[in-house]
């Protein structure tokens, strides 16, 4: 979901380096999770909207923002 550590673990920002405004660290992690240390460093969406630590190369289904017309 465009969240990850990979720079500095624990410290999750968003693809391109904005940082993590929305103090995600505290957000609706699945119970146990982030779990992965250094081997998980990317943020995905489970079922129910609750989050995992998963590694980043894994293929996952996506959304895009745009403007309301
Ligand atoms: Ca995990």
């Amino acid at each position: 979901m465009g969240l990850n550590d990979r720079n500095n673990e624990s410290s999750y920002e968003w693809v391109g380096g904005t940082p993590n405004t929305l103090k995600l660290i505290h957000g609706p992690w699945n119970p146990g999770e982030p779990s992965g240390g250094m081997t998980e460093n990317c943020v995905e969406m489970w079922y129910g909207a609750v989050w995992n630590d998963r590694e980043c190369t894994a293929a996952n289904r996506y959304v895009c923002e745009k403007d309301e017309y």
